[in-house]
């Protein structure tokens, strides 16, 4: 360089006066001491706390929503990391110590081209492939368990498919199977190793059937058959059903419990079921894909001329209010 005069180098920068040690490279130091956290977090989450993650694998639906959360997580960890790992390094780094000097900036504080262009790039990478990952694994497991409307885009493939209506009404769901006689029963069974089709409707108001642990979720509206697939794994037990979606006074208290049997259990609990409430079936209205709305159930669909069918005193059993033409 030719330069002889001017300002006095940086301590610490290039061409340092000596003044202390020379600075150790910053960020390849801040890299180091995120991968050494970042494998080992990411790795026992994936092997520790992932099984374990919600809502289990007790369907293929369900163990899809649990891989694709895990995916996500390990996505996070490092994002989460880095921001921890630069702040606890800026803050043991480059803090004030008490009586010391003030800690001034530099010019590699702005403008840096290198670190800007990086940070576009790696946030549109991640979030590029969160959304590839999350289209894909949203449509590629026969729907990933929610509802596809009556006409479904991604079917399991076979037609060994267990169909069960699922009626939704204000404030309880029911079942009809309709390759046993069509009952109706208000205890979700189900087989296990099984594919089923849940075939949503509602008899009143927008509700929406979310069997937990089954990694399905489904709305069900008044008059619209929205089918849902899934298949059952070897697990056996309880799983937790709610309406999902705000449906009135009672919503809150519309929950109830299934349970996925062995496939020979269930065949035995069905054919007894069907002989069991033979005598009840055949007051049903014949099995449909949706019904139409109706509060007294007993008319075809059809209210009478001159009676209000949404009268509260009506709904709950008082008496009938007739009203004057
Ligand atoms: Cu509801």
């Amino acid at each position: 360089m030719a330069e002889t005069t001017g300002t006095a180098p940086q301590p610490g920068g290039p061409g340092g006066t000596g003044i202390g040690p020379p600075e150790r490279h910053h960020f390849l130091w801040i890299i180091g001491i995120w991968v050494v956290l970042v494998v080992p977090a990411d790795l026992i989450f994936w092997f520790v706390g992932g099984p374990h993650m919600p809502p289990g694998t007790m369907t293929s639906s369900a163990a899809g929503q649990q891989f694709d959360f895990n995916v996500l997580t390990m996505m996070a960890i490092p994002v989460v990391l880095a921001v921890l790992v630069y702040e606890g390094y800026a803050l043991t780094t480059w803090r004030a110590s008490r009586g010391g000097p003030e800690p001034v900036t530099n010019a590699n504080s702005r403008g840096n081209l290198a670190i800007q262009t990086a940070f576009i790039g790696v946030s549109t990478a991640i979030v590029l492939g969160a959304f590839i990952f999350g289209t894909y694994e949203l449509v590629a497991p026969a729907g990933a368990g929610g509802g596809e409307g009556p006409d479904a885009a991604w079917t399991p493939g076979t037609h060994s498919v267990l169909p069960i209506q699922v009626i939704a009404q204000q404030w309880k769901f029911t079942f009809r199977y309709p390759t046993f006689g069509g009952f109706e029963t208000a205890d979700l069974v189900i087989p296990a190793n099984s594919w089923i089709a849940f075939h949503v409707t509602s008899l009143d108001v927008i509700h929406s059937f979310w069997a937990y642990q089954l990694g399905v979720k489904a709305d069900a509206n008044p008059g619209y058959d929205n089918i849902a697939y899934t298949k059952t794994t070897g697990q056996l037990g309880n799983f937790t059903i709610r309406c999902a979606e705000l449906c009135g006074i009672w919503h809150g208290a519309m929950f109830d419990t299934g349970q996925v049997m062995s496939v020979p259990a269930f065949k035995a609990w069905a054919a007894a079921t069907e002989i069991k409430l033979a005598a009840a079936t055949k007051l049903l209205p014949p099995f449909a894909w949706t019904y139409i709305p109706d509060a007294n159930g007993a008319d075809g669909g059809y209210y009478p001329d001159n009676e209000d069918p949404y009268s509260p005193v009506e709904m709950y059993g008082a008496q009938k209010v007739t009203v004057t033409p």
